[in-house]
């Protein structure tokens, strides 16, 4: 029976969904949501981002221009899953090691594909190799609970745009720290073509 942790536990399966056949909490079809964890930032953070994404576009570059609401640090993409107590349980697993860390914004940095755009970002620097433990951690964490093992490569970072054109020799050089206090869990949905994050549960460090 799951027990949801943590002050702002809404951790409710959304029950029937659960593929535990397959070891797997990926869904086919139905209501299943797009889940992912992440370091909610405080709001002078926030703004330090938006100057960089400002100064960026005064640069010249365009794209898709992520609101500073929406900024955050990803530690973990899920995917589509109801399996939102087993995710909370993972989170509070995992959290339960982990003491507040300090994480710094350092330059501008771009994730380039096989396009000319980019997804441009603020690198997070981890100097104390904090948040890196805690991304194994919960990695383990999730994948004792039947989640799949994470695809990715943890590059701390928060995105500023996608679809970037144009940032060709920008460099925005900043050094703000701030302490991550805990993880959330989000819902991500598209809103009116917009994304929309909604928290679910946050697990703090203590
Ligand atoms: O923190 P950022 O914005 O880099 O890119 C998506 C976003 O990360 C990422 O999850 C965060 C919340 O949407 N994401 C979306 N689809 C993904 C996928 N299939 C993904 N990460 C890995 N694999």
């Amino acid at each position: 029976q799951c027990k949801p942790h943590g002050a702002g536990a809404l951790a409710k399966s959304g029950g029937g969904l659960y593929n535990e056949g397959t070891g797997s909490h990926k869904t086919k079809g139905g209501h299943a949501m797009r889940l992912f964890i992440a370091i909610a930032l405080p709001p002078d953070i926030r703004r330090a981002a938006a100057d960089t994404a400002a100064r960026l576009r005064a640069h010249g570059a365009e794209g898709r221009f992520v609101p500073p609401e929406n900024y955050h640090i990803t530690l973990r993409f899920i995917g589509e899953s109801n399996a939102l107590c087993e995710a909370a349980e993972a989170m509070h697993s995992a959290a339960r090691d982990c003491r507040p860390f300090l994480l710094r914004l350092s330059d501008y940095g771009a994730f380039s594909g096989k396009s000319e755009s980019s997804t441009g970002f603020v690198t997070v620097r981890d100097d104390q190799g904090e948040l890196r433990r805690l991304y194994e951690t919960l990695e383990a964490a999730l994948w004792e609970r039947g989640f799949d093992r994470g695809r990715s490569r943890l590059m701390p970072h928060i995105t500023l745009g996608r679809s970037i054109t144009g940032d060709t020799g920008f460099a925005c050089p900043r050094n703000e720290a701030f302490t991550a206090q805990g993880m959330t869990l989000y819902e991500s949905q598209s809103v009116r073509g917009q994304m929309a994050y909604t928290p679910l549960h946050k697990e703090l460090f203590v």
